[in-house]
């Protein structure tokens, strides 16, 4: 069916209208195929956790009112609501296990192709767990680090040591509250407990239990993977790169890495231009090898390596249809078993790794971190034998845009106060003086059941000529960085006077990218900092900052929401959460809960009016802080 976008990025505009002169199969075809989608599942009205089901409620006529066992609307979309939280933790939170176990690798495997790049970073990190470097080798020491952390995962008591780095004020209301997280393996096991047939039917109590794993994984298994990554690959700081699809070259091997786990794709973006790989590149007739990413893969290698990003989530398909990707290799998260009726159209070699993602169709080429470096060369070898079976047809859309990514907490501590005195004092100033309105994180997923982008670029747009400072993660990053939003020059051109200003004087894009969707976890430490720093109040709650996510998509989307939530933060996302059907959750979780712990959920679909919501809340922070007047007049002025 022919579809329209009218935000999308030109690349994508032309592959999308190539694909279907062409009949090739897309995301949006498969989403169209699938309307009119259930309505009780959009409502949170269905379950199946018991073969007396399943059951469904009727929301508006004269049907059941509850499940076989009496559950009603409300216990159903609760429960239906902590699982997605529950998948959506694990899958992070694995991700982040993945990388303790590369670091205990390092510690006992002496011949490792991974090493410890940033001492200070796991020093500072081992801190947390009472771990001292002093007289320890760094084998020894990484070993030690890694053990503590893994020990973690599955502690039954106590809690989650991360926790201690939000500020105090935050911590006594998840220890008042009960939702201090005892460990990752614990919380996601008692969600999936308590959601049994007959187990907890009190929708306040679900969610509650749903808040205390969400803070498993964002203050937990996230931020262990950010923290973790960042020691073992390096702490990103700021890097020129590339995004959209008219990174590839026609004349190179082209392989793309696509995915969330960055083990694998590190080692490709280090050996991929070694000599004799580019010599064999050039004896199958290409002039050299191209590497590029898909989705939070893309992000990770982009930041480290200025490795450019092929597209995001919903470009994936895409790029096989430039006929040109000789490999599209995959990990973990985010990658479509249909990408394999695209790539029977073409040449492309689809190649899983990990022995927890196998697809139909694709090649599983098993990676093992021990066996590190061989494997990847194995990989890219066979990418490159691949390129003289190019046989379709190949177009490259000639778009691309500039990028300065890779901020981390500490890079933008350094940036804002320069090298001689790392402070955020800079920024804490600007809020204060009105030069910035407040700060926003703006992340998550795309998805076909919306105008592709609109959502990502309204809402950002809109906070940037509001004086509010975007920081930007998962494939909103990428969006941004296709779309020009993410260099210096920007603010010039998006920003409000204030905002501008800033970005002018310390050299900042006015969007940050801070990464994958597991560096979430960076945007909560830099809220931390801002805290900390002074002047803008005791809790994370008390800032002028807000959070959205205006396309969302996946169960890792509803926990990192939850997460922000449970940490103070006001969050808006597009389409509503599946629980519309469900009266007294919808209040709580939308109202209520922010008495219970300082922020809440808002779904609004109209973006400009969602970034309207989010700048009349950071008035409403400015205002209890009683912080000056904005410095300039702004376009977007609230009602009184
Ligand atoms: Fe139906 Fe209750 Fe079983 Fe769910 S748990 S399927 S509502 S009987
Ligand atoms: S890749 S989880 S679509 S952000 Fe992290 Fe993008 Fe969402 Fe996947």
């Amino acid at each position: 069916m022919a579809r329209e976008l009218k935000y999308a990025d030109k690349a994508t505009q032309v592959m999308l209208k190539r694909a279907e002169e062409q009949q090739l199969p897309t995301i949006w075809d498969r989403y169209d195929a699938q309307q009119p989608q259930c309505g009780f599942g959009t409502l949170g009205l269905c379950c199946r956790h018991c073969s007396m089901g399943p059951c469904r409620i009727d929301p508006f006529g004269e049907g059941p009112k509850t499940g076989v066992c009496g559950a009603t609307a409300d216990t159903i979309a609760a429960r239906h609501l902590i699982r997605m939280i529950a998948a959506g933790g694990a899958a992070h939170s694995d991700h982040g296990r993945d990388v303790a176990h590369t670091l205990l690798m390092i510690g006992e495997n002496p011949d490792s192709d991974y090493t410890v790049k940033d001492m200070k970073k796991l020093r500072a990190f081992a801190e947390t767990y009472g771990i001292s470097s002093e007289g320890k080798d760094v084998r020894e020491f990484a070993k030690e680090v890694a053990e503590e952390v893994l020990k973690e995962f599955g502690q039954q008591t106590g809690f989650i040591r991360m926790t201690e780095k939000a500020p105090p004020a935050r911590v006594k209301i998840w220890k008042d509250f009960g939702i201090l997280p005892r460990s990752v393996d614990r919380e996601v096991v008692e969600t999936m407990h308590r959601t049994n047939i007959g187990v907890d039917a009190d929708y306040k109590n679900l969610i509650k239990q749903g808040l205390r794993t969400s803070l498993a994984d964002g203050w937990g298994g996230s931020m262990i993977g950010t923290e973790l990554e960042d020691a073992i690959f390096g702490t990103p700081n700021p890097i020129a790169s590339e995004a959209n699809l008219g990174i590839m070259k026609k004349d190179h091997v082209n392989l793309i890495v696509h995915g969330h786990e960055p083990t694998l794709s590190e080692i490709i973006a280090v050996v991929s231009q070694d000599k004799d790989l580019v010599e064999k590149a050039k004896a199958r007739g290409a002039k050299g090898i191209q590497l590029g990413g898909i989705c939070c893969t893309a992000n990770e290698i982009m930041m480290r390596h200025g490795i450019p990003v092929a597209g995001s989530y919903m470009q994936q398909e895409l790029a096989i249809q430039t006929g040109v990707v000789d490999m599209m290799v995959v990990d973990v998260q985010c990658i479509w078993p249909g990408l394999r009726e695209t790539a029977q159209c073409f040449h492309t070699k689809l190649v899983t790794t990990s022995p927890k993602a196998k697809m139909p169709g694709f090649e599983h080429i098993e990676f093992h971190e021990d066996k590190a470096v061989e494997i990847a060369k194995g990989i890219i070898e066979a990418a490159i034998d691949n390129f003289p079976n190019r046989n379709g047809s190949q177009y490259i859309p000639d778009v691309k845009e500039g990028v300065v990514a890779g901020f981390s907490t500490e890079s933008v501590f350094q940036f804002l106060g320069g090298t001689y005195r790392s402070t955020y004092r800079p920024l804490n100033d600007a809020i204060i003086t009105g030069r910035i309105r407040g700060l926003a994180g703006v992340v998550g997923c795309s998805n076909p059941n919306v105008d592709f982008e609109e959502g990502h670029l309204t809402v950002v747009k809109e906070l940037l000529a509001n004086d509010v400072l975007v920081a930007s993660t998962g494939c909103n990053s990428i969006t941004c960085a296709k779309h020009g939003l993410m260099q210096p020059e920007a603010a010039f051109k998006y920003a409000g006077k204030g905002l501008q200003e800033v970005c002018r004087a310390v050299g900042l894009p006015p969007v940050l990218h801070m990464g994958a969707c597991l560096d979430n976890s960076r945007i909560l430490r830099v809220l931390t900092n801002v805290v900390a720093e002074g002047g803008l109040g005791d809790d994370i709650s008390d800032l002028p900052a807000a959070g959205a996510a205006p396309e969302w998509m996946s169960e890792k989307a509803v926990t990192i929401g939850f997460y922000f939530i449970a940490s103070g933060v006001y969050t808006v996302i597009g389409k509503p959460l599946p629980m519309m059907g469900a009266p007294k959750l919808y209040k709580y979780i939308t109202d209520e809960i922010e008495q219970d712990v300082g922020g809440k959920w808002v779904f609004e679909e109209n973006h400009v009016e969602a970034a309207h919501k989010m700048l009349r809340h950071i008035d409403k922070k400015r205002k209890a802080l009683k912080l000056k007047p904005m410095m300039y007049e702004q376009p977007f002025k609230p009602e009184e």
